[in-house]
């Protein structure tokens, strides 16, 4: 077949098939190969075209977890989105404001209409305004891991190639805080960076700190394809000699399996706790005065801070943090006193940046591992990935294609992760960013794809009340969503199974490139957001059709992606489309690699890209944009709601931290089989302090309220001894479901009702979903049912 024949033959039909000899005797079914963000497998499917059996590809290296197998349930699961669907008000006021009833969002009924009709609609909305009055709500890269079907980058590119732009958003939910700081601090964001290989760490680290990185829950999904190859490490590093060490609110899984010892911090006081390390091993001499020297800059300038010199007068001693933390002060000691006598790696979670003031984690980590003076050497130092996407594994170094190419964006508008519900109701107010100013935009249309936004953004309850002043929501979703149920105007996307594309992963290894072929038809009237965004730009008009696409049909975009990847093991297009995937193995120096190494080696020729080519303790850049909450150095400021709070905590007296979890990616899987392996009553589960719950009369599978004055939800009582005292623990990604249209209290357990939708300070206004106070107490309320679908009229 010759290339051309193909690519209409795959495109057309989508029919070239290969056999997994697995299934050697299954002969009816055919085997697809394809890829998610949660793992690589064969799509097995029946004679009628319908999807029955999922066989992982040889690439994921732990299936024990359902998590390809959900992808039967997730696509034939009724709370599928079968048609484009418009809200009665807004359908009968034709779009227009003033009689469309905004605060009805979400609580009214839909209307279906044909896509023609749904098209046309969303078109001439977006026309009818300004594109600085669009925000494109698209966020990361969550819902879709392809390079052509990627959510944000079909979105952005259709908003740059044909609408003029649109507003979107500055900064990231993951890494907000460090995402701003970092780079000035280090040269580089690290959180995204090359980690240690495990090979090193398993050589020569005796000492490894998680802190509070949850290296085995986080890593079994992907931003690109899943391969869980950090798994079959855990089994090595619970069998090497190594002392591990976790510092979190809660005793995770893997901190469980690693037997390691158990450091309960109060939440968002890692600071406190760091600095108190520090005051110790300058005061007891044990700092590494030659790397402070030779590889940092500004000691000189943080150490009065650090030992009560300068205007607030307080030495940051052990005792000092002991105070704040909660970790004795024998502990702290102890802990500085093992990390310099030790060969001691810190794996720095996500989260604690993801609070109050969270800039100053990542930074005071950097800092203290600077004091203990290994950074660059094999198994010590600091990586900032090693819980994330396969952090730790060894990279094939292949240069993949980014993906669909988003064009410029002329709107220069953006709005900060944290301010998008207070931007939307206070169009034009100001706030201090990144050392300069920021005018908000004035947002008439919300425009969401391949994003959660009700699920994914603290304080429900804000953006809600946002959302319902707008002029118009368009969603495009798979299913019926909290974000979904908000639109006016809601469009069916197809899933990853119903169309082509190609991806790689894992992100970090970068080792196969996978082909996501079609496994079955699109169902219902669902639709490639792609096809929808290209068919509103061929009704714009002919140049703005050829802009976005390039003149290209996406299977030779697909194609296109293969042949500019550097592959080693080049094989032809068909050949890899009909295999499935290409792999290709690190070499040998990938499995040595040791972050910072260079710069160890040779501080002059391979300095650091910072002001003075050195670990930035001080900076003389963020010195002079004059903050109040965020300095030239690191230091510790209390966050606004914290278990130190001696009034705060009399109404609220519990801290509520919210994790990633662990069967879902977010929201994603929520609607599927697999919440049966977690959920108490239906609901989410809250983690409480056996000693706590004891206190309360709260026992294991209550159902309990947790309040406070942002919002309330009902979640099923996990009771442990596996979380301290004065915390608790809701997993992030439920889907909101208020109990009645009167009564906002969540049903299911949807954590962002209770978080905090203020920024982490004026330099990086991020998100602080970690800082959060509540209370909690046991209810009788009836069984909840699960999620409810909303009214389609016509359906
Ligand atoms: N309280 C609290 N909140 C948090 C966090 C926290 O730690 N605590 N973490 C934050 C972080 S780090 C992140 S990254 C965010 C994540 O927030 P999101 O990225 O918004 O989370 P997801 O639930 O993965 O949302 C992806 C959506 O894309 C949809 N989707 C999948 N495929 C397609 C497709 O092909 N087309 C379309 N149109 N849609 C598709 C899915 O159904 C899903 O609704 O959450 C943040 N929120
Ligand atoms: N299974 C699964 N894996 C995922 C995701 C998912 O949705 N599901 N999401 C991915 C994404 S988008 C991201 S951004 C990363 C998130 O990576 P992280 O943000 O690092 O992960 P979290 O699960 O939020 O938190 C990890 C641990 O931090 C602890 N913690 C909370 N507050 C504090 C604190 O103040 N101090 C300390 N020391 N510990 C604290 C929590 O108790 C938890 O055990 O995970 C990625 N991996
Ligand atoms: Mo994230």
């Amino acid at each position: 077949m010759n290339r051309r024949n193909f690519l209409k033959a795959a495109g057309v039909t989508g029919a070239v098939l290969s056999t997994n000899p697995l299934l050697a005797g299954e002969k009816k079914l055919k085997s697809i190969p394809t890829a998610s963000n949660v793992g690589a497998f064969f799509g097995e499917v029946d004679e009628s075209g319908k999807l029955v059996k999922i066989t992982p590809q040889i690439s994921d290296k732990d299936p024990k977890i359902p998590w390809s197998e959900a992808w039967i349930d997730r696509v034939y699961n009724p709370t599928r989105i079968k048609y484009p669907c418009v809200r009665k008000s807004y359908l009968e006021a034709k779009g227009i404001k003033a009689n469309s009833k905004p605060e009805l969002r979400g609580k009214e009924e839909f209307v279906r209409v044909s896509w023609d009709e749904a098209i046309k609609l969303v078109l001439e909305k977006l026309q009818s305004v300004k594109p600085d009055e669009i925000y494109n709500a698209s966020y990361g890269g969550w819902g879709h891991p392809g390079l052509l079907h990627n959510c944000s980058a079909t979105a952005g590119r259709f908003f740059n190639t044909v609408i003029g732009g649109a507003i979107t958003m500055d900064g990231e939910h993951s890494n907000g805080a460090a995402g701003k700081v970092n780079t000035t601090i280090v040269g580089d964001l690290e959180v995204y960076s090359l980690q240690t290989a495990h090979e090193v760490i398993l050589d020569n680290t005796q000492v490894y700190v998680m802190w509070g990185a949850d290296i085995l829950k986080c890593n079994q999904i992907d931003f690109k394809v899943a391969n869980r190859a950090n798994n079959p490490y855990y089994d090595k590093y619970a069998k090497s000699k190594i002392k591990f060490i976790t510092i979190d609110p809660q005793l995770t899984p893997i901190a469980k399996k690693l037997n390691a010892k158990w450091i309960k911090i109060r939440p968002n006081t890692d600071v406190a706790l760091m600095l108190g390390m520090m005051h110790y091993l300058y005061t007891s001499n044990q700092y590494d005065k030659n790397f402070i020297q030779n590889y940092t800059y500004g000691f000189d300038k943080f150490l009065p801070y650090l030992l009560g010199k300068t205007e607030d007068k307080v030495e940051k001693t052990p005792a000092w943090a002991s105070k704040i933390t909660g970790v004795e002060e024998s502990v702290i000691k102890a802990l500085a006193d093992t990390f310099v006598k030790n060969r001691t790696f810190l794996a720095g979670n996500w989260a604690m940046q993801r609070a109050h003031h969270g800039e100053q984690a990542d930074w005071t980590l950097m800092v203290l591992a600077a004091f203990i003076g290994q950074i660059g050497l094999p198994g010590g130092g600091f990586g900032f990935s090693m819980h994330y996407s396969g952090g730790g594994q060894a990279s094939s170094g292949v240069m993949l294609p980014a993906g669909l190419p988003q064009g410029k964006n002329k709107v220069r508008a953006k709005i900060p992760a944290s301010r998008i519900s207070e931007a939307i109701l206070n169009p034009g107010k100001k706030i201090k960013f990144k050392g300069g100013e920021l005018t908000y935009p004035n947002v008439k249309i919300f425009y969401n794809v391949g994003a959660n936004t009700l699920g994914h953004q603290p304080d429900a309850n804000s953006l809600i009340k946002a959302l319902r002043t707008l002029d118009t929501v368009i969603v495009h979703e798979p299913w019926w969503t909290p974000t979904a149920k908000m639109a006016d105007i809601v469009l069916p996307a197809t899933t990853t199974l119903e169309r082509d594309d190609i991806s790689y992963g894992g992100s970090y290894s970068q080792d196969y490139v996978y082909a996501m072929r079609k496994v079955i038809e699109p169902l219902y009237e669902a639709r490639d957001d792609y096809d929808v965004f290209e068919e509103m730009a061929k009704m714009v008009g002919v140049r703005e059709h050829r802009k976005f696409t390039g003149g290209k049909t996406k299977m030779e975009r697909i194609q296109g992606f293969y042949d500019r990847s550097d592959c080693p093991n080049y094989m032809s297009f068909e050949e890899f489309w009909e295999k499935g995937f290409l792999s290709f193995t690190p070499d040998e120096s990938a499995y040595k690699y040791v972050r910072h190494a260079d710069f160890r080696a040779d501080p002059i020729n391979n300095k650091l890209r910072t002001e003075t080519g050195k670990l930035q303790i001080f900076s003389d850049k963020f010195d002079s944009y004059k903050l109040d909450d965020f300095k030239g150095h690191p230091i510790w400021l209390e966050p606004d709601e914290w278990l130190g709070d001696k009034e705060k905590t009399k109404e609220f007296p519990f801290h509520v931290v919210s994790p990633h979890p662990t069967y879902r990616i977010h929201s994603q899987l929520d609607n599927c089989f697999v919440r049966k392996l977690y959920k108490v009553g239906n609901r989410e589960p809250v983690l409480i302090n056996s000693n706590d719950a004891k206190k309360l009369g709260i026992k294991n599978g209550d159902t309990v309220e947790v309040f406070n004055n942002r919002g309330s939800l009902l979640a099923g009582a996990v009771v442990s001894d596996d979380i301290m005292s004065g915390v608790i623990s809701i997993q992030e990604g439920v889907w909101y479901d208020p109990e009645s249209l009167d009564n906002p209290r969540c049903n299911a357990g949807h954590v962002n009702v209770l978080t905090n939708s203020i920024s982490t300070s004026t330099m990086a206004q991020a998100t602080t979903a970690n800082t959060c106070l509540a209370n909690i107490k046991k209810v009788d309320v009836k069984p909840y049912k699960g999620i409810k679908l909303p009214v389609v009229k016509g359906a």
